[in-house]
């Protein structure tokens, strides 16, 4: 998959202040969300280190703080899951940080590194089983796919996205 088509719209935001070129092809980039709780507990350091000690490049991060209604439309496949009003809650609780990674295979590669959706059933070496503190807590999020990875980018990065910096 080649070409314009593909080409995640530059921006300028988030706290490297950097102008991003994301025109590699889809596959290649990924959309991870540290999660309110993990920032409030004073991860965020953490995490990104061992993101890039993983092989990912940070293309660009900010903090968002998400309305009730930016959570529900982030994770709309989840409407009407038993989980998904503590879901939305936990994602409005305070402010996120969303980052746009690089690396081969990057959607595949970044959810080996965070692991199983229940903290308790992921793997030793993962983030989740780090920083996890539930299966709602579970402190990281990735995309699942490269589809999804350029939807969840332009809902974070693009000036037409939903959640554009507060
Ligand atoms: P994510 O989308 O956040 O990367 O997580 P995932 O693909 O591993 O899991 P998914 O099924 O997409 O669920 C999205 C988020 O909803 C919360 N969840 N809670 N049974 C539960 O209590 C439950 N199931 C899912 C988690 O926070 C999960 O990350
Ligand atoms: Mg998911």
């Amino acid at each position: 998959m080649k070409g314009a088509d593909h080409r995640i719209k530059q921006k300028e935001a988030g706290f490297s202040k950097s102008k991003v070129d994301l025109s590699g092809e889809v596959g290649t980039y990924t959309l991870a969300i540290i999660k309110p709780h993990a920032v409030a507990k004073g991860h965020v350091h953490d995490i990104t280190e061992r993101i890039k000690m993983s092989g990912f490049s940070i293309k660009d991060s900010k903090f968002v703080h998400l309305s009730t209604e930016e959570a529900e439309e982030f994770y709309a496949i989840h409407s009407g899951q038993e989980f998904f009003e503590r879901l939305t809650m936990s994602m409005t609780s305070g402010p996120l940080a969303a980052l746009i990674l690089e690396k081969h295979d990057a959607v595949r590669s970044f959810r080996a590194l965070i692991g199983a959706t229940n903290p308790a059933e992921a793997a030793d070496d993962t983030l989740r089983k780090q920083f996890g503190e539930s299966t709602v807590l579970n402190a990281l999020h990735g995309s699942d796919s490269d589809q999804n990875a350029l939807r969840e980018v332009n809902f974070f990065f693009t000036d037409s996205g939903s959640a554009d910096q507060k």
